[in-house]
């Protein structure tokens, strides 16, 4: 049988735009869901909805949501290949979030690790919103049918979640909600940072993170800082246990080139961590390159951004609108007449 949009699986998911997308989000996320639009139905968006459970700069948050569309196309997701839309221009999300939280346990949301992380570096705007994150990012989910939810380890424990609210609802009012499994790329290592390897590089740490849009001059300051190893070996070995610095380093230079580990060692056997690092730093120069320059071509490009966010929004919302109409059915909602 063809695989048409109508019988491929259904490919779904969402970066919040609370930080600008860095070296880890492009390695282990955007990079690899560009090679899935052959086989899947794909919907990316900006969790717009979500980011403001953080307080946000409300011109930083509209600049980072659309740098963000911009940084997704750059990176390969082509727009008439995947949707790609602004989360909160489909406003069904934000309606099938509110039923969702009639159907998600208070204790449920108190063991959700992220939320017990957020309000530890958040005590002062501890917001309900915080708390029901994970049944918006059910909502996201559960309203495109989804078959796959390509995201990390951390995001596992949410879609557990979305799989344990699916399933109650169907149990309920019959089959409505695809119960969705989490998708783990097979390529896609998780970077850490550069000042402190044994945490993954993340936004919230931008001394440790290098971002797609930073100059090259940038980068090539990041990586001849990066932290490696105090061991007096000065050798290039992949040991992440020993030398994680080093190891992360290695990990970098080969998602970059697709060199690897054995092929590094012997690119620089004998040459020690003065020449490794910029030599990390330049293959991640020239990786991004095109990706920056594509990136800054586009977000200059208004209306060509407007356009695209405006189909996206469209071909979602008319997904959204039909599994919306069937839960309002399910759950006894008055048909609305107009
Ligand atoms: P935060 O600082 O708020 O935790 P983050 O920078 O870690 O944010 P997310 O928005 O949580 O980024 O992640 C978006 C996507 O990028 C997710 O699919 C996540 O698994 C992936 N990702 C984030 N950081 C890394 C990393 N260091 N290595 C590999 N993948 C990553
Ligand atoms: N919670 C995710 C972002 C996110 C998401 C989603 C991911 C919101 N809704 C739906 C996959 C599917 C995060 O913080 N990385």
């Amino acid at each position: 049988m063809e695989n048409t949009a109508a019988t491929k699986k259904v490919m779904l998911s969402g970066i919040q735009p609370s930080g600008d997308l860095h070296l880890g989000n492009y390695l282990g996320a955007v990079k690899n869901w560009a090679a899935l639009a052959e086989e899947f139905d794909c919907y990316y968006f900006m969790a717009d909805l979500h980011s403001i459970t953080v307080r946000q700069n409300p011109a930083e948050l509209r600049r980072r949501s659309l740098a963000q569309l911009a940084q997704y196309i750059a990176c390969g997701l082509d727009p008439e290949k995947n949707t790609l839309f602004i989360q909160s221009h489909v406003h069904e999300h934000a309606e099938l979030g509110w039923i969702l939280n009639c159907y998600t346990m208070f204790g449920e949301l108190s063991r959700m690790t992220q939320f017990k992380d957020k309000c530890a570096k958040n005590a002062d705007n501890i917001n309900g919103g915080l708390f029901t994150y994970p049944s918006l990012m059910a909502a996201d989910i559960l309203l495109y049918q989804a078959d796959y939810v390509p995201v990390g380890e951390d995001q596992k424990q949410h879609c557990e979640l979305t799989r344990d609210i699916a399933t109650r609802f169907n149990n309920i009012y019959g089959e409505t909600f695809k119960v969705p499994e989490p998708y783990i790329p097979k390529v896609g290592a998780r970077i850490m940072s550069l000042v402190n390897p044994t945490s993954k590089m993340s936004k919230s740490d931008p001394h440790g993170c290098v971002f797609l849009l930073d100059s090259p001059e940038e980068i090539a300051r990041k990586f001849k800082r990066a932290v490696t190893d105090s061991d007096t070996e000065n050798c290039v070995r992949y040991a992440p246990a020993e030398k994680p610095g080093v190891a992360n380093l290695m990990s970098i230079y080969s998602s970059v080139t697709g060199k690897s580990f054995e092929e590094i060692e012997a690119e620089f056997q004998g040459k020690g961590y003065g020449a490794f690092k910029p030599a990390v730093g330049e293959a991640v120069i020239e990786a991004l390159r095109p990706v920056r320059e594509e990136a800054q071509r586009i977000m200059a490009d208004k209306a060509y951004l407007q356009q695209v966010y405006t189909q996206g929004a469209q071909k979602a919302g008319y997904v959204a609108r039909k599994t919306l109409r069937k839960v309002y059915k399910r759950v006894g909602f008055v048909e609305k007449p107009f």
